[in-house]
């Protein structure tokens, strides 16, 4: 890979390939994946290759393959493939000579370029792909390809169109609906998902330019099994360049554009919409998807200025992924913990979410955080019955979230246990609970970034007080200690399972109790409406009485005397000690397990990712430094990394601690999950919390923002490899630019309005006019 290739306007802002290697496919995939939070496409090449994975998916649109499979994103009928030949021979980079290879990912435009030059038996060609999903267009993606025969003439025969014969690694999602080629030239294939019913209007056209001039081929056309295809023949001159140009659509009846529409009207205007698309014709459809990239990015943009180049590209690199994921237009839908570029994890939305991803939306693009926060208010059906089906009351979430009436999703069977050789049971779906608290705490801390009392009133205080119901019902009584357990969970920490009081989960349900009480009290007097409504619903009286008497007896694990260890459960500090210096040393995430089983590492005092840490990091002010750090020398060393969550937090809570060096390796770790040298990481997809995570390690960690107990408070502490950054954050719904550099902050009122913006640093605060510029 090669991450300094942009110059100029450019620099900083081009991932590029410069090898063909047909053994890492996977890679560019996943981190060049095209999208606009509709649609997902991984960046498979035009040619087919035997290890590539070629997927497209459309948020929201889950299926279950069979009664023994969870639900899942489908991989929808393919548009990327061609089948091109020059002269009889198919084009393929692993046969002949290849020359000047480069695929560019311009994370400014959202485009992809691919060229090369291609020799196979004496004869060369020039090849360009360029490649987008348009930001304006939601349901378009477009492709162009330009062939030139370089020393001779040549015959070109291209055949393209929809390809339904791909699946999610086996398991084919669609009933085959009709196939139809509309005057020659405007291809459609329907397709119906087999367990929900969903229809899908794919559409392709094309168009072919000789020299840069449009040129009508009547191309010949295929019917096959699950494909529809046409294939053009174009007699090429030496030195001509034929420019072969593919827009697709999608379109689907869980399109809230298309709701309650029959399928043939969804297809009429799918035809409408295509042709009205060709009219506009590839390069202005480019340039239009373009502009809103442009204008993406004046509202996100990070500006760095350190001799550490990468770091520009890869915050760059993580917010243009965050946008690509998150189906902003449809608070229906929620955010996979692949985004939209791989199979991995079905699709599905995880405490990646609200903890990693969010926080970037919230202080960013709050009507993004917004249809986040209503994804869970409208899983709330689902989360319900959870916690009835468990034998609890109120809003218990599902570990793993699909569409939002699926409840939970997480699939019962993972990798195989190396003692057993049977499939090691994943239990997060039962007992990983602490994603109720997280959600609470997400959708607070939107509320009180924003100040959006209108979600709050519709959506919000029912969350929060359905989730404290839910933990109330969810504590056990100890009656040896006098005080409430919550017994037989896995925390943060997922190579601890079925253990007893994991102290982030205890500390988090306190805390969701605690905000509950407050906003009893507050809303009973400031909004009795709104009071009266939810008490109905939800008999807030009740549970008021069962809140206070339950909150104040909640076992909450304290630092131990002799060393401030802060003990994770109730084991954890009592298992077996080894030396993990190997497996810290690692090359590849979850070694561990090719020498120990599950069980064996849930008796060894070993983590897989951050547990105490994310509590810190969350309940900030209630635990010193000293305490951060003896935990942090106890527990940073057990820390395999093995989730890519992981290093992220570390490196905020470096960060809070003033280690700054430790807290920039940290960051250039979490940075290179997806970008580094290693070609197999992202195979699956990308790691959407990782990348939501070094935006935090940015603004939360090395700027020093943070919301504490509704305060904004900005500790900035620069690693010494950066002189400045500079970023948007938006505060009560006043635009802010923070501009840090090593000893002086400067924050910026950008907005119009008059809100008053107060902040702390380093415990002294400060109101804004339009500018401060302060010392520290
Ligand atoms: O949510 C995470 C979890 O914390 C660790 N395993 C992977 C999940 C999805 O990213």
């Amino acid at each position: 890979m090669n991450y300094t290739k942009g110059t100029g306007e450019l620099k900083n802002w081009i991932v590029s390939e410069n090898e063909f290697n047909s053994n890492n496919l996977g890679k560019c995939e996943a981190i060049m994946c095209l999208g606009n939070g509709y649609m997902g496409v991984r960046s498979a090449t035009e040619e087919v290759y035997l290890n590539e994975t070629r997927d497209h998916f459309v948020s929201g649109t889950f299926n279950k393959f069979d009664e023994n499979e969870v639900t899942e994103l489908p991989n929808i009928p393919d548009f990327t493939k061609l089948n091109i030949t020059l002269d009889g021979e198919r084009l393929d980079l692993e046969k002949g000579e290849l020359k000047n290879y480069s695929r560019d990912l311009n994370l400014k435009t959202g485009v992809i370029t691919r060229e090369f030059n291609w020799t196979f038996k004496g004869k060369e060609y020039h090849f360009i792909s360029r490649r987008f999903v348009s930001l304006k267009e939601l349901n378009l993606m477009a492709m162009e390809v330009e062939i030139t025969p370089l020393n001779m003439d040549s015959a070109v025969v291209i055949s393209s169109g929809i390809d339904g014969q791909v699946t999610n690694s086996g398991a084919q999602h669609f009933h085959e609906g009709e196939k139809r080629i509309y005057n020659k030239k405007f291809i459609e294939m329907i397709s119906t998902t087999t367990t929900m019913k969903i229809d899908f209007v794919q559409m392709t056209t094309h168009a072919l330019k000789k020299d840069g001039v449009e040129v009508e081929i009547a191309p010949d056309l295929n019917m096959d099994r699950r494909k529809v295809s046409v294939e053009y023949k174009v007699d090429l001159k030496k030195g001509e360049k034929l420019t072969f140009e593919k827009l697709c659509t999608v379109n689907t009846t869980r399109d809230l554009a298309h709701a309650g529409k029959e399928l043939k009207n969804i297809r009429t205007f799918s035809l409408n919409q295509l042709e009205n698309l060709s009219k506009i014709g590839f390069q202005t459809l480019l340039n239009e998807s373009a502009k809103e990239w442009d204008k993406k990015w004046q509202e996100i943009d990070i500006k760095i200025s350190s001799k550490e180049e990468f770091d520009q590209l890869a915050i760059r690199f993580a917010q243009y992924h965050l946008i690509v994921m998150t189906p902003s237009h449809d608070s229906r839908m929620g955010v996979g913990a692949k985004g939209l570029s791989g199979e991995g994890y079905k699709g599905h939305s995880f405490w990646d979410t609200e903890l990693f991803i969010m926080p970037f939306f919230t202080y960013t693009m709050p009507e993004v955080a917004k249809s986040l926060a209503k994804y869970r208010f409208e899983t709330l059906g689902g989360a319900r019955k959870k916690a009835e089906d468990n034998g609890y009351s109120g809003a218990m979430f599902p570990w793993e979230s699909a569409w939002k009436d699926d409840g939970e999703v997480t699939p019962v069977w993972g990798a195989v246990d190396i003692v057993t050789g049977k499939a090691t049971k994943i239990w997060s779906g039962f007992i990983e609970q602490h994603i109720t608290c997280d959600v609470a705490y997400a959708l607070w801390q939107y509320y009180m970034v924003t100040k959006d009392e209108e979600f709050m009133e519709n959506y919000g205080f029912e969350i929060l007080f359905d989730t404290a119901i839910f933990w109330a019902s969810r504590l056990e009584w100890n009656e040896e200690k006098k005080e409430y357990h919550i017994n037989n969970v896995i925390g943060p920490d997922e190579y601890k399972e079925h253990v007893n009081n994991n102290a982030f989960t205890n500390y988090m349900a306190n805390w969701n109790l605690n905000l509950a009480i407050e906003y009893y009290e507050k809303l009973k007097n400031e909004k009795p409406e709104l009071f009266n409504r939810l008490n109905e619903k939800l008999n807030l009286d009740l549970n008021l009485n069962i809140w206070m008497d339950k909150v104040t007896k909640i076992y909450l694990p304290q630092p131990r005397e002799i060393d401030g260890v802060i003990p994770q459960d109730d084991t954890y500090l009592s298992k077996e000690i080894i030396d993990l210096t190997k497996y810290k040393n690692q090359d590849h995430v979850g070694s561990m397990f090719k020498d120990y089983s599950l069980d064996q590492v849930n008796e060894i005092q070993v983590s897989k990712q951050a547990d105490i840490m994310v509590l810190f990091y969350l309940l900030e002010n209630r635990f010193s430094t000293d305490i951060k750090r003896a935990n942090w020398n106890y527990y940073e060393p057990k820390t395999l990394h093995d989730s890519s969550l992981s290093l992220s937090t570390h490196c905020v809570l470096a960060s809070d601690m003033n280690d700054k060096e430790m807290a920039y390796d940290l960051f250039r770790r979490a940075s290179e999950i997806d970008l580094g040298p290693n070609m197999k990481t992202s195979d699956h997809g990308v790691h959407a919390a990782s990348l939501g995570g070094i935006w935090q390690c940015i603004v939360n960690g090395f700027a020093g923002v943070r919301m504490l107990g509704g305060d904004l408070r900005i500790d900035p502490k620069l690693p010494e490899n950066w002189n400045e950054v500079k970023f948007p954050l938006n505060w009560h719904g006043v635009n802010l630019t923070v501009e840090v550099t090593k000893n002086t902050l400067i924050v910026i009122r950008n907005s119009k309005n008059r809100t008053e913006v107060k902040f702390t640093v380093f415990g002294k605060e400060y109101v804004l006019d339009k500018k401060i510029e302060i010392k520290y």
